[in-house]
């Protein structure tokens, strides 16, 4: 049999199981196709931005790993860029951080970017018909090497870091309004201590100052959208975090802003699925930085494992798809970075699809009931259901590799584009 028959054959069948269980296979896809993944671009070169400085990021973040083909100018990223998109289903979106710019050799500061430093981003975007995602850049930088830039005590230090977070909403408000689907603007700084603070409102009371500062100037939601991310620690910042989980919820709450959730920033054993219903009681959206840690926050690539699939369901089961951006956050050096965006995000959407096609109103049902045996029997057997089928399906039907195919396409991209970086 044609593997474009057997894949149809077996989606066939899949749909019938699917339809025994009340569940339409068809809609699932149809919701599927209208998702958004923020691929982010930091994967494709290890942090390192197109300023021309510093090998590491520092805040806190590592990058491990030699793997050779690190992209190393704009255009290499694009083109690596553009091969793993070609190799996800779907239409998604790209997330920029300000170290990104297209500098022209030329030292410009943080707080002096501009728009036309994106222009070449935004043009490449256009014409790949995607939405495109920004961040300040609070770190990679000799006014953050003492580890404060928003809550720095020095005025002058604090000034330059919230121009910098201004120039970044505005130069996302310009994204969003050229492309037509609004940025998200997204502020994390690395603000902390390696020991002890004998003060921890200080700096807490000064980042809430200087992030009223960055957000004063109203910006149309129809062009960028603000997100504040929290953190529990990074290296070097083990003992305090200045902007940690509660500080932004009730930031995020007061000020009615997106709320990032970094699937890395919590206590190991709290889990990020379960904080959705509770932050969207209060936040109007929340963006999603889907992430997998390995012991601690360590940004591995996104895998399907439960984490990921427990995320998946409470966005589907709690109906918040539209309160939601998806974006993914890791950085894994030791392996081929187109490979690791493919993985992550396949891995990100097949969970969802795995969400989408699980029959959880009757779930819902029995447990209204009053049922937990039949709600976890019902669970369990969910797992073993052709959802295999029918993502190879839609792979096939938004015209990418199915199955471990995509690996080829990689493989010989890795031959003839990245081996020749050295
Ligand atoms: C750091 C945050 C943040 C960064 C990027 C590079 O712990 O997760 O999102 O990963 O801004
Ligand atoms: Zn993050």
């Amino acid at each position: 049999m044609k593997p474009k028959k057997r894949v149809e054959q077996a989606y066939r069948l899949a749909r019938e199981r699917y339809a025994a269980l009340g569940v339409d296979t068809e809609k699932a896809l149809k919701t599927l196709s209208q998702l958004r993944v923020s691929l982010h671009c930091w994967q494709g070169d290890d942090v390192r931005g197109f300023e021309g400085g510093a090998d590491a990021p520092g805040g806190g973040l590592a990058v491990t790993g030699a793997y050779p083909g690190r992209a190393r100018t704009p255009d290499e990223l694009r083109a690596d860029a553009e091969k793993a998109f070609s190799l996800i289903p779907g239409r998604h979106r790209f997330n920029l951080h300000a170290i990104y710019g297209e500098f022209g050799g030329r030292k410009v500061e943080r707080n002096e970017i501009e728009l036309r430093h994106f222009r070449g981003w935004i043009d490449w975007a256009r014409q790949l018909g995607i939405g495109l995602d920004f961040n300040p850049t609070c770190f990679a930088h000799p006014l953050a090497a003492d580890g404060f830039t928003l809550s720095h005590p020095d005025r002058s230090i604090r000034r330059y870091w919230i121009e910098h977070c201004q120039r970044c909403r505005e130069i996302g408000a310009a994204m969003g309004r050229a492309l037509g689907t609004p940025t998200v603007t997204n502020v994390w700084i690395p603000d902390g201590m390696k020991d002890l603070p004998a003060d921890r409102r200080g700096p807490r009371e000064r980042l809430l100052e200087a992030l009223d500062e960055v957000f004063r100037k109203p910006l149309s939601p129809r062009h960028n959208l603000d997100a504040v991310e929290g953190k529990l620690f990074g290296i070097g910042a083990e003992s305090y975090t200045v902007g940690m989980h509660e500080f932004y919820l009730g930031y995020a709450v007061s000020r009615g802003k997106l709320l990032c959730l970094d699937a890395g920033h919590y206590h190991p054993t709290e889990s990020l699925a379960d904080k959705i219903s509770s932050v969207l009681c209060y936040v109007p959206g929340i963006l999603l930085h889907v992430s997998r840690g390995v012991r601690w926050d360590s940004d591995h690539v996104v895998i399907v494992n439960d984490d990921l699939l427990a995320i998946a369901q409470e966005l589907v089961r709690g109906r918040y798809l539209d309160r939601t951006h998806l974006g993914l956050d890791f950085f894994d050096a030791s392996i081929n970075r187109v490979a690791a965006w493919v993985i992550g995000a396949r891995s990100l959407l097949r969970a969802l699809l795995f969400a989408l096609l699980e029959p959880w109103p009757q779930y819902q049902a029995l447990e209204r009931a009053g049922d937990y045996t039949g709600r976890l029997a019902l669970m369990e057997e969910a797992k073993h259901l052709p959802w295999g089928a029918v993502w190879d399906y839609y792979c096939a039907q938004q015209g990418v590799p199915v199955g471990e195919a995509w690996l080829e396409e990689v493989r010989a991209y890795e031959n003839q584009v990245l081996r020749q970086r050295q």
